[in-house]
């Protein structure tokens, strides 16, 4: 066949291309074993010279030919294929979305950990101990001998004999930091956990709570640093406009005790429900820690003072939030729960 008609027939196949399939076949007619320039490449051994080297640029010129259709067509079908699949794959955005059901916080978690990351940042240390404990620890340790009026209204959960029992303060656990410090050197600690005591549930009593207590022992500890703490801790926790009251009250494990009130955080201290009408809220128990209670931790009281804390995160969770059946922070009720989500500006 003339070179000149090989080319125009190359170059009109060339427009038919529209598959890959027509892409293989199209090499196949050109450059196949019996492939019309194939064969035409047979012709070079009857030439010689001049002859073989224009047969020669000629088939160089027709393999380039094929070569580059069938990498520009390629190419084409290749971006055409890509486009039709992102186009039939592309998201309507316009479709509504699936909810997503977010958790959060449990309300009780928020009050311990925003109580926690105030302690913290004044380098207290977070201690956390057993719920099921000793008598020696829950009561004897903390100045509450066997028959101490004070332990009736601690009755618990008993595991097989009376020895054993579910915590009903978290003050074990500073009793066990005391005990366990074989150096007898300064502690500056708070503890959160659940507490059980035997009691028949209503809107504000429960047989499981929460309690978080603090304790802080040195050789040089006052009664100032305590109002000092506790002053500064409330007013992290309710507001720099608090007001602080202490009142004297009565632990078995402190000497002397103090009742700690704040001004209304609802009314601001003229009266309200929330403070039935006298414009102060209770909010925690303290004291200076009875020189029994650190001698039976090992710590001669001579030497060294504390002070200790304890406060309800339910009672707080449920002056802050409105809350008024202590109830609702167990029966886990979705409605009730989902209230929490994403307030007051926390993770
Ligand atoms: C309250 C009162 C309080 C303590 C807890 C404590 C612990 C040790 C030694 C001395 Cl190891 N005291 N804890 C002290 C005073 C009060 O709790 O009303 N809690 C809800």
């Amino acid at each position: 066949m003339e070179k000149e008609t090989i080319k125009k027939n190359l170059l009109e196949d060339a427009k038919t291309l529209v598959n890959q399939e027509m892409l293989n076949d199209f090499r196949v007619k050109y450059l196949g074993k019996k492939g019309i320039v194939t064969e035409l490449s047979k012709e070079m051994k009857d030439l010689d010279g001049e002859g073989k080297r224009e047969l020669g640029k000629t088939i160089q010129e027709l393999k380039s030919l094929v070569e580059e259709t069938i990498f520009t067509v390629g190419k084409e079908l290749h971006d055409k294929a890509l486009k039709e699949r992102l186009e039939k794959e592309a998201i309507d955005i316009s479709l509504p979305a699936i909810p997503v059901v977010e958790g959060g916080l449990h309300p009780l978690t928020k009050v311990v950990e925003e109580i926690e990351d105030i302690f913290v940042s004044m380098g207290y240390d977070v201690v956390e101990g057993p719920e099921v404990e000793e008598d020696l620890y829950n009561f004897e340790k903390l100045n509450l001998p066997k028959g101490h009026p004070a332990r009736d209204a601690q009755d618990s959960f008993y595991i097989e004999d009376e020895s054993i029992l579910l915590r009903t303060q978290t003050s074990p656990v500073q009793a066990r930091v005391m005990d366990a410090n074989e150096e007898k050197g300064p502690i500056r600690i708070i503890c959160p956990g659940k507490t059980y005591r035997r009691d028949d549930d209503d809107a504000t009593h429960s047989h499981q709570f929460t309690q978080i207590e603090g304790l802080v022992v040195d050789e040089t500890i006052s009664i100032a640093d305590l109002k000092g703490t506790l002053e500064i801790a409330l007013k992290k926790l309710f507001g720099s406009q608090r007001e602080i009251r202490f009142r004297p009250s009565f632990f078995p494990f402190t000497e002397p005790s103090l009742e700690v009130d704040i001004s209304c955080f609802k009314c601001g201290g003229t009266g309200c429900s929330l403070c039935k009408e006298t414009g102060w809220i209770e909010i925690l128990g303290s004291g200076m820690v009875h020189p029994n209670v650190l001698r039976n931790c090992g710590y001669d009281p001579e030497k060294y003072t504390g002070f200790a804390f304890g406060l309800g995160p339910e009672r707080i969770a449920m002056l802050k939030y409105g809350i008024n059946d202590i109830r609702s922070f167990y029966t886990n009720d979705f409605r009730f729960l989902g209230e929490f989500k994403r307030k007051d500006g926390d993770r």
